[in-house]
């Protein structure tokens, strides 16, 4: 393995939170019935995906393209709104160490997100400086389950497929990286889908498998 590819929401950081708060506020207005556990059915899925989801309890007149979309951008302004409350501090310092320590063994690393918002979030944490390549919702036309941003990313980071592992927090996120013939570790939800290769309940732990 030359290369490692991170999925960045539940991996490099959580921000399941402020997803649930700026997706609350649309299920709100909409009256529809939103707890944590719709919220789980969210990670690693692409924003109008997620949308989708939650609008499977709405009751209401039909909504048109349009209608989904400015949905979805309201959503997002808020999450946006809510990403500038993130810090340097609130990075895992495992995180971080085990990160260094991968580049210091020459491995070359890579995000490998569905979010449009991965920049931001990296600059807000201050964590753009350890990564080779940024792969992202920016850069794909299809999302998780498809292979797509991994594939990208190890592009990116100009290595072939099958030098590149995936380390992924969601299903999908796993499913992506068999599809796309990489071998995968599999941390928190992911921790216990048997189609990971490997398992690791901590991010340092990651230190023992290179
Ligand atoms: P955005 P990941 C995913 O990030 C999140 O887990 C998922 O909840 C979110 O809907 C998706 O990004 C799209 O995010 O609305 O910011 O473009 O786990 O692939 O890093
Ligand atoms: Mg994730």
């Amino acid at each position: 393995m030359k290369g490692i590819i991170f999925d960045l929401d539940g991996v490099i950081i959580s921000t399941d939170k402020l997803h649930y708060k700026a997706w609350k506020k649309i299920a709100d207005k909409l009256n529809i019935a939103f707890d944590e556990k719709i919220n789980n059915r969210l990670r690693g899925v692409s924003r109008m995906d997620s949308l989708e989801i939650i609008l499977e309890g709405y009751q209401g007149p039909a909504l048109n393209k349009e209608e989904k979309e400015a949905l979805a951008d309201e959503k997002n302004a808020c999450y946006v709104e809510l990403l500038g409350t993130l810090h340097p501090d609130q990075m895992n310092p495992d995180v971080t160490d085990t990160l260094r320590y991968l580049r210091e063994k020459g491995l070359k690393l890579a995000i490998g997100s569905s979010s449009k918002n991965t920049k931001y979030i990296l600059h807000q944490l201050e964590i753009e400086n350890l990564f080779d390549a940024v792969s992202d919702g920016t850069n794909i036309t299809k999302s998780k389950p498809d292979p797509e941003v991994f594939i990208k990313a190890a592009s990116f980071l100009e290595l072939p497929e099958e030098e590149c592992i995936v380390v992924e927090d969601a299903v999908a996120g796993i499913d992506a990286a068999r599809s796309g013939h990489m071998r995968s570790v599999g941390i928190g939800d992911a921790y216990f889908y048997n189609q990971a290769d490997y398992h690791i309940k901590t991010f340092s732990e990651l230190k023992n498998l290179f």
